[in-house]
């Protein structure tokens, strides 16, 4: 590295540590742009995948109302992903890379999304713990040391915390509604609690980029501590809904003052990470097709976009005499 270099990175340094943002046109260290790529990226193709499972439901939501809310939610969740591939395209890569990435295989998004939706109740698990899982992640990513991305988190956050109480809703009238209700409602839970823990990423001393990206300040909390507080906020609210958490080994440590709970398979997290998983497979092709398939509308707004800029170089060229 160059005396400059070790200059700048000095400066950047000291710039992050005192909670000062990063704006795109200042300098920063590669490997800070490329973990912020990454992640940001894997984000943006979360909330575009991850309406899929709830999309397959708006046709059969079981009211208008319920439709109605569901599609808001699903349509929160496109704008989620455009503000954030926004702000990964401030760090210099372009929307075409990143889709070429996704569609390939090659980015990853989230495991929780590789997981079927069977049932109404399913909606209720989604908001419920899904995005209260999220709601925990990103609640401080809104401190994040990136400008774009953190200003993107204030609006996520604030659609998350109504999605999240739209699915505790749901589960709330399906548990205190018929014994087959309460059934699909327990059901749900037991299917989306422990891929819900997954969301959180490997256990800290498997995590290898959590160190650089907390010194960074681009995490501001470890993985293992927002899925213990995840769980910590959950039980609570399992036990007013009357189900019960699928966790044997789940219980109120009062040394610690936070619950234990039981050992997550590792085994299917990677496995689902690594394109195994139930649904993997379906998400993509899905995406894929969705691609293709609007590949004329691309097109129509490139040649628009074009026109207009034809229109406007040909009004401000001086008239011939
Ligand atoms: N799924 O060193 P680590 C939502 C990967 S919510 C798949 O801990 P990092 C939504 C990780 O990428 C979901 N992959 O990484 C909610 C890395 O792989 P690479 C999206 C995972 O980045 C409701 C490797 O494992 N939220 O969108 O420090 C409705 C090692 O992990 C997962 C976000 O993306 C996983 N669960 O920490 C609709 C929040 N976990 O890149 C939508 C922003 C880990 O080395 N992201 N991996 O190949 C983050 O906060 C962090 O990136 C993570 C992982 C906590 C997820």
């Amino acid at each position: 590295m160059s005396p400059v270099e070790m200059n700048l990175e000095a400066r950047f340094e000291a710039y992050v540590a005192d909670e000062k943002k990063i704006e795109p046109k200042d300098w920063m260290p590669d490997a800070y742009r490329k973990t912020l790529i990454r992640q940001i990226s894997q984000h943006a193709h979360s909330e575009i995948v991850g309406m899929l499972p709830e999309g397959n439901w708006i046709t059969r939501a079981p009211s208008l109302k319920r439709k109605s809310i569901l599609l808001a939610k699903v349509q929160d969740e496109a704008g989620h992903g455009l503000y954030l591939y926004s702000a990964c395209e401030t760090l210099g890569v372009s929307r075409d890379e990143l889709l070429d990435d996704l569609h390939s295989g090659k980015a990853k998004y989230s495991s929780i999304f590789n997981y079927p939706t069977l049932n109404w109740a399913d909606m209720g698990a989604i908001g419920w713990l899904v995005d209260g899982a999220a709601i925990m992640n990103q609640v401080p990513l809104c401190k994040c040391s990136y400008g774009p991305y953190a200003r993107a988190m204030v609006r996520v956050c604030k659609e998350e915390s109504f999605h999240q109480r739209q699915g505790f809703q749901i589960m709330l009238t399906m548990a205190q509604g018929t014994a087959d209700q309460r059934a699909m409602a327990q059901d749900a839970l037991n299917r989306w609690w422990w891929p819900s823990l997954m969301m959180f990423g490997p256990s800290d001393a498997e995590s290898p980029h959590s160190a650089q990206s907390m010194k960074w300040n681009i995490k501001r909390f470890s993985n293992d501590e927002l899925r213990q507080k995840f769980v910590d906020m959950t039980v609570p609210q399992a036990e007013l809904l009357g189900l019960t958490i699928p966790d044997p080994d789940l219980r109120w440590n009062e040394e610690r003052g936070h619950h234990d709970f039981g050992p997550i398979d590792w085994t299917e997290f990677q496995e689902v990470v690594q394109g195994n998983g139930p649904c993997n497979k379906e998400r993509l092709a899905a995406r894929r097709s969705a691609h293709e398939r609007g590949a004329w509308v691309r097109e129509a707004a490139a040649a628009y976009a074009e026109k207009q800029a034809q229109r406007k170089t040909s009004s401000t060229e001086p008239h011939a005499a």
